[in-house]
C-alpha cells in the first residue's frame, strides 16, 4: 500500500466512525459577508460578528470614533438602515439531517431576516437569542442569507413622539445624537451606554454582534442542561440536573447520564423513553467530599468537568460537557439590630466582597477579544477582588466572561440591562424583557460565579430620591401612578418570576441600590451607592465617616496618565483639560473637570503643567478610593462589601475606572490591589487617638507582629512599637490604640509619616499621613535607578535618600506593564519591581522615566 492510499484507508475509517455517532453538526457563518447603507447600492465587505461602525472603519469610510472630535461627525450612521448579507453553501451532512435551525446569537438591534428571499424573522432586541427552523427553506448551493437592520433612531422615534408624558433616561446624550430631549434609548432594548454616559461617547451601533450558526440534527439533540445545586456542603453535594432533550421521533428506553469527565465515573443516570419533540429529564445524584468552588483569596475555585450524554441503542446520540464549580452560595439579607443585612455567603462562609463596577470594554462589543477579557477579569483577580458587578447599562456580558470569572473565582453580581432611566415596561416591550431575561438567566444559571439577580441599576432610588417621583406627581398623578405601576411590574413581578423559575435558586434584589420596597436607598438597610464624595463635592476624608451594610458603588475621577492621552490627543494644543478634544472624552463635562480640581486644590496642590495634572490627579483618586476601601474594610461586620465604580472604561476618556480603556493601570488600580489584600493594615486617627485596624478576610486565625513606627521624611526614627497578636480569622480586630502625642511626641505634623507593619507569613504594610498632603513637607528626593535584564523585561530597583511619595515610572507606548508602580519609598530603602516591555535595554534606559509627587508642584 502506498502512502496515499494509507491516508485514503485513515480518512474512510475517521469517516465511518463519525458518521456511526452521528452528532448534530454546528457551522459559524462568519464568512463571505458584504454590508451597505439600505438606500445606496455600493456593497462592502463586511466582517460577522461585527458592527456597522467598525465596518466602516475597516473600509476607510469613517475614521476612528475615539480620536480626537471624530464622534461628533459620525451622528449620521444611526440614522440610516444598514444591510448585510452573505451567501453559503451546506454540505450534504447537513442537509440530509432532518432538522437544520439558524441561531442568531445577537442581533443589535431591530432587525428583518430574510433567507432566499423568503422572510424568516424580526427581531427587536439585542439581548436575545434567535432561532429559526430553515429545514425545507435551504439548498446545498448559494443560500442567500440578508439581515436587514432598521435605524434604531427611527424605529423609535414615533414612540417617543407619541408619548403622553416623557420617560427618565439621564445619562442617554440625544442632544449629541442631534435629537433633543428625545431619549429613545428607553424603548430600544439595547445597550445603554450606546446613547452615551457620564463616561462614554454616543455612538449608536447596529450589526449581527454575535456568531450566526447553523445547527443540524437528527434523532435527538440536547437542548439545555441545568445544573441545580440542592445542597452542598463539605461532606456531600446534593445536585439536580434537568436535561431538555429535542427528539425528532419517539426514542424508548433512552438513557440519559451525567459523568464526571475527569474522574471517568457516572454520577448520575436514568432510562427514559423520549417524545417526539422537547422533553425534560431529570437525573439526581450526590458527589461525597466535594471539591467546592471558593472565590479568589478563600481558596481554589474548583471546576468538575460534567459530561451530559443521551445514550440511544448504546450509540452518544448527543452529548454536552460543561464546567460546573460545586458551592452553596446565598445572600443573607435579614433585619437586624441595626437595620437590614446585606452579604454573600459561599460555602458557609461569609465573604466580604471586595471588587468594582464593571461596564462593557468598547462602544463597539465585537472588538473585544478573548484576550481583552483575559487581561480584565485577570486585573481584577491580580488587584485582590472577589467580585464584580456587570453593571445594568451595558450588556449581559459574553459566556467567555463568565467562563473566566468561574475559572479564577470572581463572584458575579449580574444586574438586568436597566439603567438610570424609567422603562415604558407594559404590553409587548415587558413580554420583550421577559423573553429577554428568561434567555439569559438560562444561559448563565449554570455558572458558579453568578451571585445574584439585580433589577436594575438606581431606577428605584432615581424615583424616589432623585426628585423623579415628585416632578411626575406634580405634573400630572395619573402618570406618576402609571410610571410606578409599570416599575412593580417590571422589578417586583416578572423579572423575580423569571429569576425564581428559571435561575436555579440564585438570588434577586429589585435594584441597586436597595434598601426596601418602595424606599431610597439609606446606610442601615441593604446596599448603597454612596457618591457624596465626588457628585456631592464632600471631603474625602467623609469616606471614614459614611457607613453602609454593602457599598455597591462610590468613585472618583481621574484623567488616564500622558501615554494614554497622547494616544487619542497626540497635538500639542489638545494638551489642557479644558482643551476641545480633552472635554469630548470628559463626559461628565465642565461639572467633573472642575470637581477634580477643587479636590486637588483642597487636598493638594497646583500641579506645574498639563502631564503633572494628569499624574497628581492619578494619586488623588487612588488615595480616594484607598481611603474608602479602608473604611468600609474596618467597618467589616456591619459592613460586608465594597465595589467601588469602576473597573474599565469603553473608550478613552476621564472617568472613574482604575484602568483606562488601554488597559494600563491607574494609580488607583496598583493601590487597589494592595487595599484588597488579603490581610489589611489601616492606621486611622480620631479624635487624637491613633488605632492601627487589622482586617483579616482568612479563614483562619493568624498571629504575626505588628511594628508601628513614626519618623521624619528625612529617616529620623521617632517611635517604634511592636507587639505580638493572634488576628481572628474573617474579622475586624483593632490591633493597636495610643494618644497621637505620646506616639509622635509632639512632632511637626506636615514633617513625619507613621509606617505599620504586620509580619506573619507575608509582609503587610501600610504609610500614615497626620495632615493633608498639601500640608506635607515632601522632601526634594534623589531616587537612584538599578536596572537588569530580566526574563521578559527588567527588574527596576528604586533606591531613595529621603521618603518619597508617589514614585511613578513610565516608559513610551502601551505595551509594558509595570509589576508595581505609584508606591512610596521609605528614606534610605529600596524597591525592586518588574516591568514588562520587549525594548532592549539601551532603548529602555532612554525612554524610563521617573518622578514622584514633589516633582510636580
Ligand atoms: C453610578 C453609575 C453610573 C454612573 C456613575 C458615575 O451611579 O450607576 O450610572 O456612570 O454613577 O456618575
Amino acid at each position: 500500500m502506498n502512502l496515499k492510499n494509507i491516508f485514503l484507508v485513515v480518512t474512510l475509517i475517521f469517516i465511518s466512525y463519525n458518521s456511526l455517532f452521528a452528532s448534530p453538526i454546528q457551522i459559524e457563518l462568519n464568512k463571505e459577508w458584504k454590508f451597505k447603507q439600505g438606500r445606496l447600492n455600493n456593497w462592502y465587505p463586511a466582517t460577522v460578528p461585527g458592527v456597522v461602525h467598525t465596518d466602516l472603519i475597516d473600509n476607510k469610510i469613517i475614521e476612528d470614533p475615539f480620536f480626537r472630535l471624530n464622534e461628533r461627525g459620525l451622528q449620521w450612521i444611526d440614522k440610516e438602515d444598514w444591510i448585510y448579507e452573505t451567501t453559503f453553501d451546506l454540505s450534504k451532512d447537513i442537509l440530509n439531517k432532518n432538522n437544520i435551525e439558524i441561531l442568531f446569537k445577537g442581533l443589535d438591534t431591530y432587525a428583518d431576516i430574510y433567507l432566499n428571499d423568503e422572510k424568516i424573522l424580526a427581531t427587536d432586541n439585542m439581548f436575545r437569542q434567535w432561532a429559526v427552523d430553515i429545514k425545507g427553506k435551504v439548498k446545498s448551493k448559494e443560500n442567500i442569507l440578508r439581515v436587514y437592520f432598521h435605524s434604531p433612531i427611527k424605529v423609535d422615534m414615533p414612540k417617543w413622539d407619541a408619548l403622553p408624558f416623557q420617560y427618565e433616561a439621564t445619562n442617554d446624550q440625544s442632544e449629541n445624537g442631534g435629537l433633543f430631549n428625545k431619549k429613545l434609548s428607553v424603548f430600544a432594548r439595547k445597550a445603554g451606554y450606546h446613547y452615551g454616559w457620564d463616561w462614554g461617547p454616543r455612538l449608536v451601533t447596529s450589526g449581527i454582534w454575535r456568531p450566526v450558526v447553523i445547527n443540524a440534527w437528527s434523532d435527538a439533540r440536547i437542548n439545555n442542561v441545568q445544573v441545580i445545586q440542592k445542597a452542598v456542603t463539605a461532606k456531600e453535594a446534593k445536585i439536580k440536573t434537568i436535561i431538555e432533550v429535542f427528539s425528532d421521533r419517539e426514542m424508548a428506553n433512552a438513557i440519559l447520564q451525567v459523568s464526571d469527565n475527569d474522574a471517568k465515573k457516572v454520577l448520575g443516570s436514568i432510562k427514559a423513553d423520549l417524545n417526539k419533540g422537547l422533553n425534560k429529564v431529570e437525573v439526581d445524584f450526590a458527589i461525597s467530599n466535594p471539591k467546592l468552588w471558593w472565590s479568589n483569596n478563600l481558596g481554589k475555585p474548583h471546576m468538575y468537568n460534567f459530561n451530559t450524554e443521551v445514550i440511544s441503542e448504546s450509540r452518544v446520540v448527543d452529548n454536552q460537557i460543561e464546567k460546573i464549580g460545586v458551592r452553596s452560595l446565598k445572600v443573607v439579607s435579614e433585619k437586624d439590630k441595626y437595620g437590614r443585612s446585606f452579604y454573600f455567603e459561599l460555602n458557609g462562609v461569609p465573604v466580604f466582597a471586595k471588587g468594582a463596577n464593571y461596564i462593557p470594554c468598547d462602544n463597539f462589543l465585537p472588538r473585544v477579544t478573548k484576550d481583552i477579557y483575559k487581561k480584565t477579569v485577570l486585573d481584577a483577580v491580580n488587584a485582590n477582588m472577589n467580585m464584580l458587578r456587570v453593571w445594568g447599562g451595558g450588556i449581559y456580558e459574553d459566556d467567555y466572561f463568565y467562563d473566566l470569572c468561574d475559572e479564577y473565582g470572581i463572584l458575579v453580581w449580574q444586574d438586568f440591562m436597566f439603567a438610570c432611566s424609567i422603562y415604558p415596561a407594559e404590553g409587548k416591550l415587558l413580554e420583550n424583557i421577559r423573553l429577554e431575561a428568561i434567555d439569559n438567566v438560562r444561559r448563565l444559571r449554570n455558572h458558579p460565579s453568578i451571585a445574584i439577580w439585580c433589577g436594575n441599576n438606581e431606577c428605584q432610588d432615581a424615583w424616589f430620591n432623585w426628585r423623579w417621583k415628585d416632578r411626575h406627581e406634580k405634573e400630572n398623578q395619573a402618570h406618576a401612578d402609571k410610571i410606578w405601576e409599570q416599575f412593580q411590574d417590571q422589578y417586583y413581578k416578572v423579572l423575580p418570576k423569571v429569576v425564581e423559575e428559571h435561575g436555579s435558586g440564585i438570588a434577586y434584589t429589585p435594584s441597586s441600590p436597595f434598601a426596601d420596597y418602595g424606599v431610597g436607598s439609606n446606610d442601615h438597610e441593604g446596599d448603597r451607592h454612596y457618591w457624596d464624595v465626588w457628585h456631592g463635592k464632600k471631603p474625602i476624608a467623609d469616606y471614614n465617616k459614611e457607613r453602609s451594610r454593602f457599598f455597591s458603588e462610590y468613585g472618583f475621577q481621574s484623567f488616564p496618565e500622558f501615554e494614554s492621552v497622547k494616544i487619542y490627543a497626540p497635538e500639542k494644543e489638545d494638551w489642557n483639560i479644558t482643551s476641545e478634544v480633552m472635554m469630548a472624552h470628559q463626559r461628565g463635562g465642565d461639572h467633573a473637570n472642575k470637581l477634580i480640581e477643587s479636590y486637588l486644590l483642597n487636598e493638594y496642590y497646583t500641579p506645574k503643567d498639563f502631564e503633572s495634572f494628569l499624574y497628581i490627579g492619578q494619586i488623588l483618586q487612588g488615595d480616594a478610593i484607598k481611603t474608602a476601601i479602608e473604611a468600609h474594610r474596618r467597618d467589616m461586620g456591619y459592613c460586608m462589601g465594597t465595589l467601588f465604580w469602576q473597573h474599565n472604561d469603553c473608550w478613552p476618556v476621564a472617568s472613574w475606572a482604575s484602568r483606562d480603556y488601554y488597559g494600563r493601570w491607574k494609580a488607583q488600580h496598583y493601590f487597589t490591589r494592595k487595599a484588597y489584600e488579603d490581610i489589611l493594615v489601616s492606621p486611622i486617627e480620631k479624635d487624637g487617638v491613633l488605632d492601627v485596624v487589622i482586617v483579616s478576610d482568612r479563614l483562619k486565625n493568624t498571629n504575626g507582629t505588628l511594628t508601628v513606627k513614626v519618623f521624619e521624611l528625612d529617616g529620623k526614627e521617632i517611635n517604634s512599637q511592636t507587639q505580638k497578636i493572634t488576628l481572628k480569622a474573617n474579622s475586624s480586630n483593632k490591633s493597636f490604640s495610643k494618644k497621637l502625642d505620646e506616639l509622635t511626641n509632639g512632632a511637626d505634623k506636615s514633617n513625619i509619616v507613621i509606617h505599620a507593619e504586620f509580619v506573619a507569613d507575608k509582609v503587610y504594610s501600610n504609610n500614615y499621613f497626620l495632615a493633608k498632603q498639601k500640608d506635607i513637607n515632601f522632601p526634594e528626593v534623589t531616587i537612584s535607578s538599578k536596572v537588569e535584564s530580566v526574563d521578559g523585561g527588567f527588574a527596576v530597583t528604586l533606591t531613595a535618600n529621603e521618603y518619597a511619595r508617589g514614585v511613578f515610572m513610565s516608559i513610551d507606548g502601551i505595551d509594558n506593564f509595570f509589576e508595581d508602580n505609584y508606591f512610596d519609598i521609605l528614606p534610605g530603602k529600596s524597591v525592586t519591581t518588574k516591568v514588562a516591555t520587549a525594548l532592549s535595554l539601551s532603548d529602555f534606559q532612554k525612554q524610563f522615566k521617573i518622578q514622584s509627587l514633589a516633582d510636580m508642584r
